[in-house]
């Protein structure tokens, strides 16, 4: 049997500033590592010689490599518009185009007219069968992998990838039951909450080669007592496996309500968890539904102080453009996280993603003023606001977010937090770094917020100033 050449891609885009990697060297902690596409690798036959190309580290030239057999796009709905650039480019070699992800099961259709087979949900029980088909020259035009079992998940092929990231990363469990209403997560694996088996987590772990890695799970502790039983045994045998190596991951707030929980995860390795707070006031958590549950009523800063007693850094993160979100909000989330007291903050700006109940809303209301599709979906970035926000124009949402960042990441406020975990010898150099990212990204961010609004002001505002 002769070799067959396979190229997996995960396609950039130059919107997204996180991902400017030379700009800033502080960049080179917030990129993240394609697992989908290590997935797929994992789950491919060896007759393949698979290649995984992560443009956010330079777009190869494609023109000058050996042509492939095959090649498979990943892609978020914000790199959609890349991924047809990259498919178109190898159709007109006469290479076939695979594509799967979130993005090609939200927007099937749009996405079946420019590939040659779309995977819909997870891959994991399928891939397999779409390389034999594509081997055998009878690919299918549509594939769907449903939600996948998490003994069929693979261990990532972390091998593949440069040695150019700070984090590796790794997934433990997939779904979420809280089904927020901006979120695609639910929508995406589903709200039945599964985990991988604990002893190939374990090995895996061990197969990372970075010091550092991102536990990628939505949830890592899941919300019920199971759940949090099953975190435990976890982080009892990582801690067993003596990994070497700190990880962060994401949690909702109810990491904090368990200490041996969190003895557990510091001992595992656990060095930071962001969590999404979303809004700053109850009328904005309501909104969205899901964690507002895990939220109302909860002395918040309590809760952080006791996840940070245990050296594990939280990093909060809000959504701005809710519609109870009013001028000052900016001012109002930099305040609220400074008094929650986290050591960084993300605050992104409320978007419509496809296939979620927050689409479907403001579609009906014609608040998606950016909709000639596809090119529009590279501002999905949640760093542009692509609504129409209830009480906030163009330049009140932006004006908000530039007060916050500024406010949040100012040279006091980075200086007192890094103080605080020198003090209480909390990761100081993984809180100065955090900071300093995304201070160093504030005149670029700025400068995109200008840009978008000279070219955009008058379609999402119809030129209405506050
Ligand atoms: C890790 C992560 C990131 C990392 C990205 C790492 C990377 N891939 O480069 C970082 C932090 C950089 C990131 C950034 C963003 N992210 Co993000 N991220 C995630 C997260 C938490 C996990 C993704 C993951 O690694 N999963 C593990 C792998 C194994 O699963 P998978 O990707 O689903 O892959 C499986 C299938 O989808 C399928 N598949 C995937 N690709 C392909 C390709 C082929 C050919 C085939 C056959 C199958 C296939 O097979 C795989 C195995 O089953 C998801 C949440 C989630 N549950 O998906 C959000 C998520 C994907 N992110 C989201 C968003 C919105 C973003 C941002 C746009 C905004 C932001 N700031 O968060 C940015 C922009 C990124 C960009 N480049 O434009 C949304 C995407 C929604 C959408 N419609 O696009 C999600 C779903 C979260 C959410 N709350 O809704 N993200
Ligand atoms: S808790 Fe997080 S992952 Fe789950 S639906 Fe809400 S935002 Fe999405």
């Amino acid at each position: 049997m002769h070799a067959v050449r396979l190229y997996l891609i995960n396609p950039c885009n130059p919107l997204v500033s996180i991902l400017k990697v030379k700009e800033s060297r502080w960049n080179r902690y917030r990129v993240w590592k394609p697992l989908s596409l290590m997935v797929l690798a994992g789950l491919t036959p060896a007759e393949w010689e698979t290649s995984i190309m992560d443009e956010n580290l330079g777009v190869p030239d494609y023109s000058a490599l050996p042509r492939p057999d095959l090649v498979g796009i990943t892609a978020f709905t914000s790199q959609a518009n890349r991924a047809y650039e990259v498919a178109d480019h190898f159709r007109r070699l006469g290479v076939r185009v695979v594509m799967g992800g979130i993005h090609a099961t939200m927007c099937l259709d749009e996405v079946l007219e420019r590939v040659d087979a779309v995977v819909t949900r997870e891959a994991d029980g399928i891939w397999p069968q779409v390389l034999e088909d594509a081997r055998q020259g009878r690919l299918q035009r549509r594939y769907d992998g449903g939600f996948a079992q998490m003994t069929d998940v693979p261990l990532a092929r972390h091998d593949l990838l440069s040695r150019g990231y700070a984090f590796g990363a790794i997934q433990t469990t997939r779904g979420c039951p809280l089904n927020c209403s901006f979120c695609s997560v639910t929508a995406f694996n589903g709200a039945h909450y599964r985990q991988r088996p604990i002893p190939d987590v374990v090995c895996e772990f061990q197969s990372i080669r970075e010091k550092r890695v991102l536990v990628v799970d939505d949830n890592l502790i899941g919300t019920r007592p199971e759940h949090i039983a099953r975190a435990k045994d976890l982080f009892r045998a990582l801690a067993r496996a003596h990994l070497r190596k700190e990880w962060i991951a994401q949690a909702t707030i109810n990491f904090a309500d368990d200490e041996e929980l969190l003895a557990l995860a510091a001992k595992a390795g656990c060095s930071g968890v962001f969590i999404g707070f979303e809004s700053p006031a109850p009328e904005g958590l309501r909104e969205y539904g899901g964690k507002f549950s895990l939220l109302k009523g909860r002395d918040i800063r309590a809760s952080v102080r006791r996840i940070q007693r245990h050296k594990i850094l939280v990093a909060g993160s809000f959504i701005m453009g809710l519609d109870a979100d009013e001028p000052g909000i900016g001012h109002r989330i930099a305040e609220t996280a400074r008094r929650y007291g986290v050591d960084n903050l993300n605050v992104l700006f409320l978007t419509p993603l496809p296939g979620t109940r927050l689409w479907d809303q403001m579609k009906s209301q014609g608040r998606i003023p950016l909709d000639t599709l596809p090119q529009d979906w590279k501002y999905y970035t949640l760093t542009y606001p692509v609504a129409r926000y209830q009480h906030l124009s163009l330049d009140d949402i932006v004006q908000e977010m530039v007060s916050c960042s500024e406010t949040f990441y100012s040279v006091p406020g980075i200086f007192r937090r890094v103080l605080r975990s020198f003090w209480h010898r909390r990761k100081p150099w993984i809180s100065l770094a955090g900071n300093l990212s995304y201070r160093g990204n504030l005149r670029r961010d700025a400068e995109a917020y200008a840009c978008f609004q000279r070219q955009w002001g008058n379609r999402v505002d119809g030129g209405k100033k506050s």
